[in-house]
């Protein structure tokens, strides 16, 4: 199926800034080994971004301006049959890709990859910052502010599922309660396992619907694995099992209609840690997509299985010329290292392997404070 990657570039939902220049680094990244369409919206310079701690609906009219153009785009696109690949962003982002989703299925499932919940309203959020209200708009609980863009359903809560959650606030769990959504936390990953918690979640989602969409969250990983995001959380899930979730994703690629990458943030990123492996995880997806036919059925002749099968990067010791692992692109700009110090180009890079290739973001990555973290 023709992929379609949308960056959206906006971190109007959060107070920490950096994830708006996200997308234009993983695009990057990207062009070695995508060909395929792509397109891409960039939060307006002139905005002057709301940061006022009293402030509860923070940049509220310029990110519906900005999902109102993320929706209107995929939704023209889906004239034609395509898989769309959103890079966020934060998390805000979503609202314009799951629903345009959901318009264009009519019915679909969502699964909600994050260590947060994102289920406050403008009532109960605590610091006005809107990538904390998203799925709650998605799922049509309040916050239709959010969504007046689109005409068609929301998402079922009985088909929505959080997984990966560790940080939830009191009133958001209210919120829960009641809605019919289903939440695994990050200590489900860990006392089931990853195959068993995804399986269930898509039983869940894509019960009497035409479809799911996913939506990852990088910082449902340990910030000691991917500390470039702008609200981390402590004691979350290892890298293995990030890639072992994306994996799980792959194998219910028959029911997945559109997926979304958020939340990564170059400046606080720390030796491209998180870089790597969001490009990882999409570089996954984008194979698995153009594998998929126009039904959502996968190829199943042996050869085209084979050829489905999706590249996970191995442990080095078990690195061969056919499984390598993604590379990561370095930088465009001319990196001031020595000739003898850069990557080949034909190298490939093994997710484990930090690249010390010079990064865009400050040399002095600014570490969280404790304020910081307390997102709420
Ligand atoms: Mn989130």
């Amino acid at each position: 199926m023709k992929t379609l990657i949308i960056g959206a570039g906006s971190d109007l939902g959060v107070h920490i800034d950096g994830a708006h220049i996200g997308p234009v680094q993983l695009s990057s990244d990207l062009q070695s080994f995508y060909k395929g369409d792509r397109i891409s919206f960039v939060q307006d310079e002139s905005i002057l971004k709301s940061r006022n701690l009293s402030d509860r609906r923070k940049n509220e009219y310029d990110i519906d301006k900005f999902n109102t153009s993320v929706y209107k785009a995929i939704v023209e696109n889906y004239k034609e049959e395509c898989f769309p690949i959103l890079l966020g962003g934060d998390h805000s982002v979503a609202v314009a890709s799951a629903l345009a989703s959901a318009k264009k299925y009519t019915d679909i499932g969502i699964i909600w990859v994050d260590a947060h919940g994102d289920y406050n309203t403008f009532d109960t959020t605590i610091t006005g910052n809107i990538h904390g209200l998203p799925l709650a708009a998605i799922t049509g609980y309040k916050n239709h502010e959010l969504r007046y863009f689109h005409d068609g359903n929301t998402i079922n809560p009985q088909n929505a599922v959080i997984v990966g959650a560790r940080s939830l606030d009191e009133a958001e769990k209210e919120n829960l309660k009641y809605s019919g959504v289903t939440v695994f936390t990050t200590e489900d990953i860990k006392t089931r396992g990853v195959d068993a918690v995804m399986n269930e979640a898509f039983e869940i989602a894509s019960k009497k619907t035409k479809g799911v969409h996913v939506s990852f969250d990088l910082d449902v990983i340990d910030p000691s694995f991917a500390p470039g995001v702008s609200v981390p959380e402590f004691d979350g899930i290892t890298v293995e099992e990030a890639m072992a979730i994306n994996k799980n994703i792959v194998n219910h690629f028959e029911s997945v209609v559109s997926y979304d990458l958020v939340e990564y943030n170059p400046l606080r990123d720390i030796e491209r840690r998180t870089e790597q492996i969001a490009i990882n995880l999409v570089a996954q997806i984008i194979k698995a997509a153009e594998k998929k036919d126009k039904y959502g059925k996968i190829d199943l002749t042996q050869k085209q299985a084979e050829q489905y099968k999706i590249k996970i990067v191995p442990p080095k010791e078990e690195q061969t010329e056919e499984n390598p692992g993604f590379k990561i692109v370095p930088p465009s700009e001319p990196t001031p290292e020595p000739s003898t110090t850069e990557i080949p180009t034909e190298t490939q890079t093994p997710v484990e392997t930090q690249v010390p290739v010079e990064t865009t973001a400050p040399t002095e990555t600014p570490q969280p404070t404790l304020a910081q973290l307390d997102r709420l």
